[in-house]
C-alpha cells in the first residue's frame, strides 16, 4: 500500500480548459459577448444612478418638476377622475395634494430600493471571474434557444431504432419458479395501486399516512417519480393497463417548467432513463419527447467553468449550484460520472450532438488528471477543475461512474474502447487499494480515506458483485474467471450482511473489524430503505452462472420484504435490521419499483427476457438498447472515426 506521504495530495490543477470547440464553437464570439455584458453592465447601473438623483432632489426642484405645464401627472392613483378625457389615465388634483405626497414618496422610495439593487446586482457581476460570467451568458442563451425548441415542440428527426429483442416473454418452465415470479408481480401490483390510491402524481408515496412524498432530490416538484419510474417494470410485468394509466397521466401532467432545484443525476437515472426504456419498450413517442424536453432543462448545469455540471440545477431559472456538505463546493463522482449512457440515446434519438459533447467533454477532462495511486476521488470542484478531498468509493459517491464506463463500453457494441480502458484501469486500482478479505474469509470493498482503508461496506456498493460478473467478458488477458469470480465473493459477503440480522434485510452499510464481520455498528447504519444492489448482484450472477443459489437468495430477499415491509398501503423501508420488530421509515422509495421488483422479477423470469447481449441496464435499471454505433451518424463517435 502506498503511503499517504507519497500520494500527490494537493491534485494537479489542470491546465485552463479550452472551451472552444467542440463544446463551444463560438469561444471568440462569447468572449466579446461577455465584455460587452459587462460594459452594459456598467452602463445601465449608471443611467439608474442619474435617474434615482434626480428624484433625490429637494423638495423644492421636485415641485418644479411638477409644475412643468402639466397639471394633470401621468401617474398611477387611486383618484380616477370621473370626467377624465382619457379613461385609463388618472389625474392628480389639487386638493389630493396629501394623497399625491403618499404616492410621491412611494415612488421615491421604490425607486431608491431599485437603484440600490441595481448598483448591488452591477457590483456582483464585477466580483465575478470572466469565466463565470461567460458561464452566466451560456446559461441565458440555452434558455433563449431551449424556450423556442419547446415552442416549436417540433417532431424529432427519425432514426433506426435499435434490435429489441426480448421486451416480454420469459416465462418461467418451472412451476416453483413461474410462481415466485407471480408473488412478485403481486408485489408490484401492491406498490402501484397503492400510489395510485393515495399518492398519484407525487413523487413517491408515504404507505402508513397514505399519502405523497417528496424526497429533497426533486426539490419542491411533484413529478410523479414513481410513476416514471415504474414504467418499464410495468411493461416488462404485462401490467398494461397500468402502464397506460401512467402514460396518460405523463401525457397530460408532466411538466418540467418547475420553479424546482432538482438533482441532475437523480433526474437523469430515473426520469430520463426511465421515460427512455418506456420510450424503446413501448414504441410510444411521447416518451422520448418528455426525455428530451428534461434533458434540455439540465443542460444549464453544465455551464460551470470547467464543464463539469452542478449537482442542482432548478429547472424553470437553469440556476445550477452544488450540495453544500460536498467537500470543497465540489460536484460528486457518482453524480456527473452517470450520465453518459443516457446522453448518448439522447444523442442518438435527436440527431442534436449536444449531449454526446457534454458527457465526451467530462470524460476528457478526468482522462487528463492525475489520480493518487490511480484512484478516481469522489469530490471534483466544477469551477478550478481540481480534486476536493481524496475519498475513493465504490459505494455512495463513486460507486455508478464505475459502472457507466462498463456500461458505456457494453451500451456501444463494445466499441467504446475508449471506455472499456477506463474501466479497466479504475478496477485494477480499486482490486489493489479497496479490496480485502476478513479474517473470517469474507471478500468486501472498504472506502478510501486519505490514504487510509477504511474497512465498512455500504449497501451501495454490493451492486459491484454483478458489475464485475458483467464487465468479466471483455477484462485483461486470462481475468475473465478471475472477475467472476470476484463478483461472486461481493454477492456472498452480501448475503451474509442480509443473513446476520434479526430480519433477514440488509443494513445501510457494516464492517469489518476485529471480530465484527458484516454487521453495521453504528446505531445510523443500521436501517434497509428497500434498496435493490444486493438483488441486482443476484440477478447478474445467476445469469452468468444459474448458480441456483442466486435464486434461493434472491427468494429470502422477497419473503422478508414481504414480511417486514410490506403495509396496508404499499411498502416502507424500516430502521433496524437488527429489530425483530421493524419499525417503518414511511417512504415507498421510487426505485423499489424501478429496480428491486424489477431485478427480483428478471432473477425468476429465463433469460429471454431483456438479454443482456441486446440491452444494458442504466444505474436505476432502466434498461436501453446496444446501441451499433458504427452505423450510425454520431459524427464524434470513436466508431466512427
Ligand atoms: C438508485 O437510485 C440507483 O441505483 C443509484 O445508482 C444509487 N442507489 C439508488 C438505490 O439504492
Amino acid at each position: 500500500m502506498t503511503t499517504p506521504a507519497l500520494l500527490p495530495l494537493s491534485g494537479r490543477r489542470i491546465p485552463p480548459l479550452n472551451l472552444g470547440p467542440p463544446s463551444f464553437p463560438h469561444h471568440r464570439a462569447t468572449l466579446r459577448l461577455s465584455e460587452k455584458f459587462i460594459l452594459l453592465l456598467i452602463l445601465s447601473a449608471f443611467i439608474t444612478l442619474c435617474f434615482g438623483a434626480f428624484f433625490f432632489l429637494p423638495d423644492s426642484s421636485k415641485h418644479k418638476r411638477f409644475d412643468l405645464g402639466l397639471e394633470d401627472v401621468l401617474i398611477p392613483h387611486v383618484d380616477a377622475g370621473k370626467g377624465a378625457k382619457n379613461p385609463g389615465v388618472f389625474l392628480i388634483h389639487g386638493p389630493d395634494e396629501h394623497r399625491h405626497r403618499e404616492e410621491e414618496e412611494r415612488l421615491r422610495n421604490k425607486i431608491r430600493a431599485d437603484h440600490e439593487k441595481a448598483l448591488e446586482e452591477a457590483k456582483e457581476k464585477l466580483r465575478k471571474s470572466r469565466e463565470e460570467i461567460r458561464a452566466e451568458i451560456q446559461t441565458e442563451k440555452n434558455k433563449v434557444v431551449q424556450e423556442m425548441k419547446i415552442k416549436e415542440n417540433k417532431p424529432l428527426p427519425p432514426v433506426p431504432i435499435p434490435n429489441l429483442v426480448g421486451i416480454s416473454g420469459g416465462d418461467p418452465e418451472d412451476n416453483d419458479i413461474r410462481e415466485k415470479r407471480e408473488k412478485i408481480k403481486e408485489m408490484m401490483k401492491h406498490a402501484w395501486d397503492n400510489y395510485r390510491t393515495y399518492g398519484w402524481g407525487h413523487n413517491e408515496l408515504r404507505p402508513i399516512a397514505r399519502k405523497g412524498h417528496s424526497p429533497n432530490i426533486f426539490g419542491s416538484s411533484q413529478m410523479g417519480a414513481t410513476i416514471v419510474d415504474a414504467l418499464d417494470t410495468l411493461y416488462i410485468m404485462g401490467l398494461h393497463a397500468e402502464f397506460l394509466d401512467g402514460q396518460r397521466w405523463i401525457e397530460d401532467n408532466l411538466d418540467f417548467s418547475v420553479n424546482s432545484e432538482v438533482s441532475v443525476f437523480e433526474v437523469n437515472i430515473r426520469f430520463i432513463g426511465g421515460l427512455l426504456a418506456a420510450y424503446y419498450l413501448s414504441g410510444e413517442e411521447i416518451f422520448k419527447i418528455k426525455a428530451v424536453q428534461l434533458a434540455e432543462k439540465l443542460l444549464p448545469a453544465f455551464n460551470t467553468p470547467t464543464g463539469i455540471p452542478w449537482a442542482m440545477v432548478n429547472l424553470k431559472s437553469g440556476v445550477g449550484r452544488n450540495w453544500g456538505w460536498a467537500s470543497a463546493g465540489s460536484s460528486i463522482l457518482a453524480e456527473f460520472g452517470t450520465l453518459h449512457m443516457e446522453f448518448i440515446h439522447l444523442s442518438y434519438l435527436t440527431g442534436d450532438l449536444i449531449y454526446y459533447k457534454k458527457v465526451m467533454h467530462i470524460r476528457k477532462l478526468l482522462q487528463k488528471m492525475d489520480r493518487p495511486n490511480g484512484l478516481y476521488p469522489n469530490y471534483l470542484n466544477p469551477r478550478t477543475g481540481r480534486w476536493g478531498q481524496y475519498h475513493t468509493s465504490v459505494g455512495g459517491l463513486g460507486d455508478s461512474f464505475y459502472e457507466y464506463l462498463l456500461k458505456a463500453w457494453l451500451m456501444s457494441d463494445k466499441t467504446d474502447h475508449e471506455a472499456r480502458k477506463m474501466y479497466d484501469d479504475a478496477i485494477e486500482a480499486i482490486e489493489k487499494h479497496l479490496i480485502k478479505k476478513s479474517r473470517g474469509g469474507l471478500v468486501f470493498i472498504g472506502e478510501w480515506k486519505n490514504g487510509h482503508l477504511e474497512k465498512k461496506m455500504g449497501h451501495l456498493a454490493c451492486f459491484a458483485g454483478g458489475m464485475f460478473a458483467l464487465g468479466a467478458d471483455g477484462s485483461r488477458t486470462d481475468k475473465a474467471g478471475h472477475y467472476l469470480e470476484l463478483g461472486a465473493e461481493i454477492a456472498r459477503t452480501c448475503h451474509e450482511s442480509y443473513d446476520r440480522t434479526a430480519l433477514k434485510l440488509g443494513p445501510e452499510s457494516f464492517k469489518f473489524d476485529g471480530a465484527v464481520e458484516a454487521v453495521a455498528v453504528r446505531q445510523a447504519e443500521k436501517y434497509y430503505i428497500l434498496r435493490p444492489e444486493v438483488i441486482e448482484t443476484y440477478w447478474y450472477l445467476w445469469r452468468f452462472t444459474h448458480d441456483p443459489r442466486y435464486r434461493q437468495w434472491g427468494w429470502e430477499a422477497a419473503l422478508a420484504i414481504e414480511k417486514y415491509c410490506r403495509v396496508t398501503g404499499g411498502f416502507s423501508g424500516v430502521k433496524d435490521v437488527y429489530s425483530s420488530t421493524p419499525t417503518h421509515d414511511d417512504v415507498q422509495q421510487s426505485f423499489f419499483l424501478a429496480e428491486t421488483l424489477k431485478y427480483l422479477y428478471l432473477l425468476f423470469s429465463g433469460d429471454d427476457l431483456l438479454p443482456l447481449d441486446h440491452w444494458v441496464f442504466n444505474t436505476e435499471a432502466h434498461p436501453l438498447p446496444v446501441l451499433h454505433l458504427a452505423n450510425t451518424t454520431l459524427s464524434g463517435n470513436p466508431a466512427v472515426r
